[in-house]
């Protein structure tokens, strides 16, 4: 695949920013279903901008989002003063029977944020979808509960908007920025209405790109000759396909999130973004200073307690000598590259096994599947190991005590025998409990019991490939189908914290528009190994020469056959695990002082451009 790269990098360099005093003279409004309200990658960068974004506009700044009371209650703090223009603009549309709460965000930044209760609205809905066909030609079916909502959100948003335009009447100039089609659907009324509104719209993925990369072997290859309408009505999405496309020709300004995803739009939705707009990551919210290596040493001591509970029952390794890799993201297994994932780690393991390695690499893959419940003997596990831990103390301290008691009352200097001193019950118990520790069985690759075990593809893979935690393996598997947070009994940790305690991130995706997951490894001071089908993998190759030394590998997808890009990951993976710990340090500060150049503080230019630009086409 071709990137556009060249030609893009021009037309944005060819860009101007909005100037302060532009700034001072518009409002912006930023506007994603999303918005205090978390379903996927679109929440973070709007959250995670913040920081950023509201020293340069300020109180010219609000962001507009759907009401859901539960989700809102313990982050909005509701504003009484509606004297500034968002405020007047609530207050008429109140008058007008709907339910708008106004209110501050209460994440770091503080923004201003307005939010449309979609049942005051509801009553309508039929006569909005009659409009939008009317207007638009976009049919809607008549009962789609996602498809309803996003119209009904669109026509609260545009009356906003209206009542806002009016209410400023020329004093303001006003720029509308939409993330999605969940947010988009009245793009183009805006347009036919002529509002004077400038728009930009960003796609964060095509919805057709992302089904036909999972469904199609040669997607990227196939992808210039794809007929949209009739892929549309293939995967049954006909009236979504239509909403993005009619957002992205709507808007003045056409954006996506990488260079990779603009190809797609080309394609698929007919029009070329006109700024790429990459995502970036609010440092501070990951910078821990010098603390980032004690960090890493602390939480990987964690992860130490689960490689024992999980293994050691059956068989032992040293822990000095492991390395701990991962994965995580939504269970797509061939677009999050699982697959490629897995069959380099089979390779990897044969290598190593080969070899003699004493390394020990524990790979987890963090997705979420179906599953009835934990594995009990997982859980029965942790339990008798905690056990262990609270006699061996036990045994310690009492040991302790009588050695001490001993020594003072002693009139010879030899060591008495120590065994003497541990008292028949814990003798008993210690042996009893060292019983019931050891097993026959192999660890078990996944933690949970899976609702459908039989057909999940990871699963497959390793009986496939008998990847299964033999004890000679080298590369074991712990495949956990649940995200990680602290109320998480098997690792009692954060995702975050998990990540730090990590020595590796792997994430070879084949569809990606950008990829989060390995840019927060990369704030943490963990390595990582994206691919240059992410927006993300692409940014660092067209960006950093330098990102392998720095600790961020690319594996190249584009040009390479899925076997090539395997053996190209597992080699890559194979020259980190023979490091030695002094380079692994050393490369852990490399690879967090990168993190400032995907700081939104730096990347929030390619916004400022797109908005100069939303005016200069409004003007035109
Ligand atoms: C951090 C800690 C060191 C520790 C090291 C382990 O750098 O500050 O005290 O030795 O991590 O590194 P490793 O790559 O072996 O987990
Ligand atoms: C999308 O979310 P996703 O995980 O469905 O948007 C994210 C934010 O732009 C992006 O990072 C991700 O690659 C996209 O896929």
């Amino acid at each position: 695949m071709s990137t556009t790269k060249g030609q893009e990098t021009k037309a944005v360099k060819a860009l101007k920013k909005i100037s302060k005093k532009e700034m001072k003279d518009t409002l912006l409004v930023e506007i994603a279903w999303e918005v205090l309200n978390q379903v996927g990658g679109i929440y973070t960068v709007i959250r995670s901008k913040v920081p950023a974004t509201m020293p340069k506009w300020g109180d010219n700044y609000c962001l507009l989002g759907p009401y859901f009371k539960h989700q809102v209650s313990a982050e909005f703090d509701p504003i009484d003063d509606f004297s500034d223009p968002f405020g007047k603009a609530v207050v008429k549309m109140r008058e007008k029977g709907f339910e708008v709460h106004y209110g501050h965000w209460l994440v770091t930044g503080r923004p201003k944020a307005v939010l449309f209760n979609l049942g005051s609205i509801w009553s309508k809905l039929g006569e909005i979808k009659y409009l939008l066909w009317e207007h638009h030609g976009i049919t809607t079916p008549a009962e789609d509960h996602l498809i309803d909502q996003v119209v009904a959100f669109g026509e609260c948003v545009k009356i906003f908007l209206d009542e806002l335009s009016l209410g400023t009447a020329k004093k303001k100039k006003i720029i509308a920025h939409f993330h999605e089609w969940m947010a988009a659907s009245c793009i183009p009324d805006i347009r036919r209405q002529k509002m004077p509104i400038s728009t930009v719209f960003t796609t964060h993925a095509t919805l057709l790109g992302r089904y036909l990369a999972m469904n199609s072997s040669d997607f990227y290859q196939h992808l210039p000759f794809m007929d949209w309408s009739k892929e549309a009505t293939n995967f049954n999405v006909e009236a979504i396909a239509n909403l993005e496309r009619a957002a992205a020709h709507g808007a003045q300004v056409f954006t996506t999130v990488s260079d990779v995803t603009a190809q797609e739009c080309k394609y698929l939705l007919g029009r070329t973004p006109d700024v790429i707009l990459p995502n970036g990551i609010n440092n501070q919210r990951f910078e821990a200073l010098h603390e980032f290596q004690n960090l890493h040493r602390e939480y990987k001591e964690k992860i130490h307690q689960f490689a024992m509970a999980h293994f050691f029952k059956s068989y032992t390794f040293d822990l000095d000598n492991t390395l701990y890799f991962f994965t995580s993201g939504r269970y797509e297994y061939k677009n999050k590259g699982f697959d490629l994932a897995l069959e380099a780690l089979a390779r990897l393991n044969w290598r190593l096994k080969n070899e003699g390695s004493e390394m020990t690499v524990v790979m987890f893959f963090i997705t979420k599947q179906p599953f009835h419940s934990i594995n009990p003997d997982i859980l029965h596990s942790r339990a008798v190991l905690e056990e262990l831990r609270q006699t061996t103390d036990a045994i310690k301290k009492q040991v302790g005590e009588r050695l001490f008691y001993s020594a003072a009352s002693s009139s010879d200097h030899r060591l008495p025998m120590l065994n003497d001193f541990v008292d028949d019950y814990w003798r008993l118990r210690y042996r009893r409990l060292l019983q019931s520790w050891k097993t026959d069985q192999l660890p078990p690759v996944v933690t949970h019991n899976l609702v459908d075990d039989g057909g999940d593809d990871i699963l497959n893979f390793l009986r496939t490939s008998s990847l299964l935690n033999h004890e000679d393996d080298r590369v074991k598997i712990v495949y956990h189908p649940d995200f990680v947070n602290s109320t998480n009994p098997l690792f009692g940790m954060e995702y975050g914290q998990f990540v730090r305690g990590c020595h590796m991130g792997v994430f070879p995706s084949y569809y990606e528009p950008w990829g989060y997951t390995p840019l927060e490894c990369i704030a943490s001071g963990v390595p990582a190994i994206t691919s240059d089908l992410a927006g993300f993998g692409d940014y660092v190759l067209h960006n950093m020469k330098d990102h392998a030394s720095n600790g961020i590998y690319v594996v190249n997808r584009q040009k390479r056959n899925f076997n090539q890009s395997a053996d190209q990951l597992a080699y890559q993976m194979y020259k980190f695990i023979n490091m030695n710990r002094r380079e692994r340090i050393t490369l852990r500060n490399k690879v967090e002082s990168t993190s400032v150049y995907f700081d939104w503080t730096t990347l929030t230019k390619y916004y400022d451009q797109a908005y100069q630009l939303a005016l200069d086409r409004l003007k035109a």
